[in-house]
């Protein structure tokens, strides 16, 4: 598989690289215009030499896309609801005609969604019967230390273990995903991922589009091989785009306004996602919950595990014909082709997007600043340090204040090997984006946010506020090669003292 320059770059920037030659994978994002190309025809390898049989059976469109079925709970209380998922390995459909075999919550692919309630604790039993250790982690979720699926608080195979959601916070789009020390890059590429929705009365009274007109889209991109085989490779090895776990579906839709849940779920990479024809439209929701007002857009980036919401009228379109989601972030070796969208029937609309969604708290006032480096060589580290689960970087104060300062420097870059961007992630807290670069949110990420983008060059500013449980948490690189090699910090929750403690000025 690795060509000569893969082994050069992997020799070159060391221990990160050594399961994954980064280069590709840290190609600054790009738009660029993709011309129409014909259903049959594969797209062209990238570099002379690099034949990608895979590709041969990437056919856009063959499949219809599903909806992630909605899990039962097994029993209800008067405050709870109880779940059992159990994690084994399946075989799926994912490019069609062929069965590949995942990793599964619940025998889907991805994950049967959760829908949740606000003030409505959700208790899950997890049990492993793969043959690799598995946590779990609620990604976005404000959850005690004990149920956030710690990279060692591992369910070992054959184990199980019980999480419990309190649903303390405001609806939003969150996901469960695997989170096993050095393990979770590959147990999330191989399935171990699904959609969990959060609701609440506020956003339930809202009269955007709901019940069969509100979709969950989990995006993520995969190598299917041509016996079915779903291979764990570097991101630009991975030339297979799946939607809720088909390879570029199509989606039937009536002519009208749908909520469309955008996930990207891929492990590795960011996606920019444009329709073909341009048309714009409505970003209502970023990562942890309601914008305060929608706002338009004709292209919407995503980073690793960042997930928005958008609104889109398929009014426009006559019924009988189709609009392609694009994503222009695709490599010059890969489709730029996601979902299809076939306009279908008419239907009637009583939604609309209110000018008002959301009251956002106010932007925390921080009584402490941490500076953090994101660096990628020599190897994908914060600070200059790998993560140790028996070493707390941070120590704060149960209720303390932060602004976080987070620097993507390109510094002591190989020859020839582009920086990565990295996703930068926190647990327990939803922040908020007070600059990039100096320059205050786009109105799309000055929401609540739990992920954030941060490009070669870049410094991005978040507040946030370490509230409710106290205890053990990571942050980390939300690609996930990159925290799996390492990129991660261990910060603790102190529970809250008489006297706050003095300012500190490091992340180290
Ligand atoms: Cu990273």
């Amino acid at each position: 598989m690795l060509n000569r320059r893969h082994i050069l770059t992997a020799a070159t920037i060391g221990g990160a690289a050594a399961l994954f030659p980064l280069g590709r994978m840290m190609d600054p994002p790009k738009t660029r215009h993709v011309p129409e190309a014909p259903p049959e025809a594969p797209a062209a390898p990238a570099h002379a030499g690099d034949e990608d049989r895979s590709l041969a059976h990437a056919v856009p469109f063959a499949q219809a896309m599903p909806i992630p079925p909605v899990l039962r709970p097994t029993s209800t209380s008067a405050s709870s609801e109880v779940y059992r998922i159990q994690m084994a390995e399946t075989r799926v459909e994912i490019v069609k005609g062929l069965q590949s075999t995942v990793r599964a919550y619940g025998g889907c692919f991805p994950g049967p969604t959760i829908r949740a309630l606000r003030g409505r604790e959700v208790v899950i039993q997890q049990t492993n019967a793969l043959d690799v250790p598995t946590t779990v982690h609620l990604h976005g979720g404000h959850t005690p230390s004990l149920s956030d699926g710690l990279p060692m608080d591992l369910i070992q195979p054959g184990g199980s273990r019980e999480y419990r959601y309190p649903n303390n916070q405001v609806a939003a789009s969150l996901w469960y995903h695997d989170h096993a020390h050095e393990l979770e890059a590959e147990n999330v590429y191989r399935g171990l991922h699904g959609a969990y929705l959060l609701s609440d009365p506020h956003e339930s009274s809202l009269p955007l589009p709901n019940g069969e007109f509100d979709i969950p889209l989990l995006i993520r991109d995969a190598r299917i091989e041509a016996d079915g085989t779903l291979s764990y490779v570097s991101p630009y090895e991975c030339p297979h785009m799946l939607v809720n776990g088909k390879e570029r579906p199509h989606f039937a839709v009536a002519a009208r306004k749908y909520r469309l849940r955008v996930y990207n779920v891929a492990p590795n990479r960011h996606l920019s996602l444009r329709f073909a024809d341009g048309a714009h439209f409505t970003q209502i929701a970023s990562d942890g919950g309601l914008l305060a007002a929608p706002t338009a857009l004709d292209e919407l980036t995503l980073t690793g595990a960042e997930r928005a919401e958008i609104v889109v009228d398929f009014s426009r379109y006559p019924v009988g014909t189709s609009v392609v989601l694009e994503n222009t972030a695709a490599l010059d070796s890969e489709r730029p082709e996601v979902l299809r969208f076939d306009i279908t029937r008419k239907a009637e609309d009583p939604s609309r997007v209110p000018s008002v969604l959301a009251t956002l708290p106010p932007v925390p006032k921080a009584t402490v600043e941490r500076e953090f480096f994101m660096e990628t060589f020599p190897d994908t580290r914060i600070n200059g340090r790998k993560y140790d689960p028996d070493r707390p970087d941070i120590e704060t104060a149960l209720g303390t204040s932060e602004i976080w300062t987070i620097h993507n420097w390109p510094n002591r870059r190989p020859a020839g090997v582009f920086h990565a961007p990295h996703s930068f992630h926190t647990h327990l807290v939803q922040f908020r984006l007070l600059d990039r670069d100096g320059r205050p949110p786009s109105p799309g990420e000055a929401g609540l946010k739990d992920t954030i983008a941060i490009y070669p060059g870049q410094t991005v500013r978040i507040a946030m506020t370490w509230n409710d449980y106290p205890g053990e948490y990571v942050y980390h690189c939300h690609h996930l090669v990159h925290s799996s090699h390492g990129q991660m910090g261990r910060i603790d929750v102190l529970p809250a003292e008489p006297k706050q403690p003095a300012a500190r000025q490091s992340g180290k």
